[in-house]
């Protein structure tokens, strides 16, 4: 096929501050309930697709290296869906450049798929709507629906295929931001999906966190239109906490703790004490993020430079949707 419509497409990631954590259909991507995220600048992927004719499977270049099979497996499933949408069956060369540590909890698999679901439909001539994107990246992996967007962006459920996909809730023009302390940079061992699948299965939490889900949604979108972010960082880090306290009640239990993530934790609620509006998230991996005001970040990264190195840091800010990339952007 050919490929002159192959362009450059760059999604950033984005962390939830209220949890997405359980699949009510694994094949559909749909999950147990709404989520929403804060997507930022700091990580994002670049992609581009070729669909071509003489290429005998789909290849995935990341950062220039050829991957393996089993890492094509999420991006597989988008590229079929695009070709069975496009008429095509030519294999696809996908070649990624990540600023993200790969799976480092760092959810290099929203910005990731999200740049796919955009580079892969455009390379196959589909002009597709923000909310088909949202469910194209949604089904490569579920936080992705979310990364089309910038800002804060609530991936409304659904029950079907059709009507589950991320809305944009508010740009997050305003004053919040993110560190990311980065505890341990090492592959987690229980995937997402994983731990998804085991906390659906057997944890006795695994209904009351479904129900205090919604009553947080409700209330952390009121607390964004009103810019309240204590409440908004209360809410996030009680969302992140529950979705932690259902892997330790899973069985067997599991959990994605280190021990410097309890100390860093800690050193989160310490400069709260200190009198720092600052909460704490985490994700399927140690690394812990700070959410405060942008306009304390850089007070607040000096005081953490007493306990890590400054490449343990990371200083975010709320980031853009998926973009297509021209001029001095490309990579
Ligand atoms: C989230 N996480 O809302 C939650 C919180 C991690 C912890 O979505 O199985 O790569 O591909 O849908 O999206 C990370 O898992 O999982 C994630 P799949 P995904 O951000």
């Amino acid at each position: 096929m050919d490929n002159q419509e192959s362009k450059w497409v760059r999604a950033f990631t984005n962390i939830a501050f209220i949890k997405y954590w359980g699949k009510a259909n694994e094949e559909l991507m749909i999950p147990m309930n709404n989520s929403l995220s804060l997507t930022l600048d700091a990580f994002y992927t670049d992609t581009q697709v070729h669909f071509l004719t003489e290429l005998k499977q789909d290849e995935l270049y990341i950062d220039g290296e050829l991957q393996d099979e089993k890492s094509l497996d999420k991006a597989k499933v988008i590229l079929d869906l695009v070709r069975e949408q496009a008429g095509i069956q030519d294999h696809a060369r996908i070649e990624s450049i990540n600023h993200v540590p790969t799976a480092a909890g760092l959810a290099s698999s929203a910005s990731g798929l999200a740049a796919l679901a955009g580079a892969a439909s455009l390379a196959a001539g589909l002009d597709l709507s923000q909310t088909e994107l949202s469910r194209l990246a949604r089904r490569g992996s579920g936080s992705a629906s979310r990364s089309i967007y910038g800002g804060f962006a609530e991936w409304q459920q659904g029950s079907n295929d059709l009507d589950s996909y991320a809305l944009p809730i508010d740009d997050a023009n305003w004053d919040i931001g993110m560190i990311f302390i980065i505890v341990d940079d090492k592959r987690k061992d229980i995937s997402s999906t994983e731990g998804m699948r085991r906390v659906v299965e057997s944890s006795p939490y695994y209904e009351g966190w479904v129900q205090s889900t919604a009553e947080d949604l409700k209330e952390i979108k009121v607390a964004i239109a009103e810019r309240n972010f204590i409440r908004i960082g209360e809410i996030a880090e009680s969302s992140a906490m529950k979705m932690h306290a259902l892997n330790l009640s899973a069985q067997p239990p599991f959990n994605y703790w280190s021990p410097d993530s309890i100390i860093a934790m800690r050193k989160v609620e310490e400069l709260r004490d200190s009198g720092y509006p600052v909460y704490f998230t985490m994700d399927a991996g140690p690394n812990v993020k700070l959410i405060c005001k942008q306009s304390q970040m850089d007070e607040i990264y000096e005081l953490l430079l007493k306990d890590y190195r400054s490449d343990q840091l990371v200083r975010a800010h709320p980031g853009p949707g998926m973009q297509v990339l021209a001029g001095e952007d490309l990579p």
